[in-house]
């Protein structure tokens, strides 16, 4: 009937597909689990050889000297203790592209390639050249979570970020000047509330959030092992000092988010 009347058939896009359609999911909740246990695993449960190679008060960095076909990919487990703030507010400032540029100092450029839900994104970014390498860039997804508290059904959930290398059809790696490397990460955060005395309000005082960030980059191509190996022990500790103060700036006079 339509036809003959000529009418046009309305064309109204198909509704959003939940992020679980989608062909990255099986592999994002896979990887999820795997960094989260991994996290939560202490130094001493890790199995040997984690050195420890900076510390600086309440922050411990890790590291373990790996190499695969000649390049360095020692993999890095960082703690560290940040009174004020909450997992929710740490990781959310982490994943969120808006306030990237404004902590992440060894970053050139960055583009959103694709939203894939509102906790998961693709991203694309080009880093700061590291001399004599070539410069590198990165593409991987990046995923935002709550996780239950199971050891404390009433205390705060535990957030997580995990973000790991993926790739796309129109960014192919090594196309133009830059090397892709090849990276997985995993921020984790717990929040410890120190109840108030009666009467008195929560407040910021009463907060602190215990941090786990594990990461290993591939450099995906040539990079001198002592010059690499130097950039990220001075690297590592000056990210996640510069982060957790950014974190506290942003949000001292804030609401608390949970
Ligand atoms: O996890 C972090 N940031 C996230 C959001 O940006 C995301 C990014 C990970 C970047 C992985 C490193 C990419 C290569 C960087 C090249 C180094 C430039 C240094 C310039 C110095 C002037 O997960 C926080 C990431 C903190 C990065 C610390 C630096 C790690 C260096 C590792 C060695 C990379 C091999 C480079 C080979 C030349």
């Amino acid at each position: 009937d339509r036809l003959k009347t000529g009418s046009v058939i309305p064309v109204t896009p198909p509704p959003t597909s939940p992020a679980t359609n989608h062909r990255l999911w099986p592999e994002i909740e896979r990887m999820v689990e795997a960094q989260v246990m991994m996290a939560k695993m202490g130094i001493g449960e890790c199995g040997s050889g984690w050195q420890l190679f900076a510390e600086d008060g309440e922050m411990k960095m890790y590291r373990r000297e790996e190499e695969v076909d000649g390049m360095v990919v020692d993999p890095l487990k960082a703690v560290h203790v940040v009174k004020g703030i909450t997992g929710h507010e740490v990781c959310h400032h982490f994943f969120s592209p808006q306030y990237r540029y404004d902590w992440e100092t060894t970053l050139e450029h960055m583009t959103v390639l694709e939203t894939i839900s509102d906790d998961t994104l693709v991203f694309l970014q080009t880093h700061k050249r590291i001399w004599p390498a070539s410069q590198r860039d990165g593409l991987f997804w990046s995923h935002i979570r709550k996780l239950p508290n199971e050891k404390d059904r009433d205390g705060p959930d535990i957030w997580t970020v995990v973000n790991n290398s993926t790739d796309h059809p129109d960014y192919p790696p090594n196309n133009g000047k830059c090397v892709r490397v090849f990276l997985t990460v995993c921020l984790l955060c717990q929040t410890t509330v120190d109840p108030p005395k009666e009467g008195m309000p929560l407040t910021r005082d009463n907060l602190s959030c215990k941090i786990t960030y594990c990461s290993v980059v591939n450099p995906g191509g040539w990079a001198p092992a002592s010059v690499l190996r130097a950039v990220y022990k001075r690297e590592y500790p000056k990210f996640l000092k510069r982060f957790t103060a950014y974190v506290k700036n942003q949000t001292q006079s804030k609401p608390i988010m949970f």
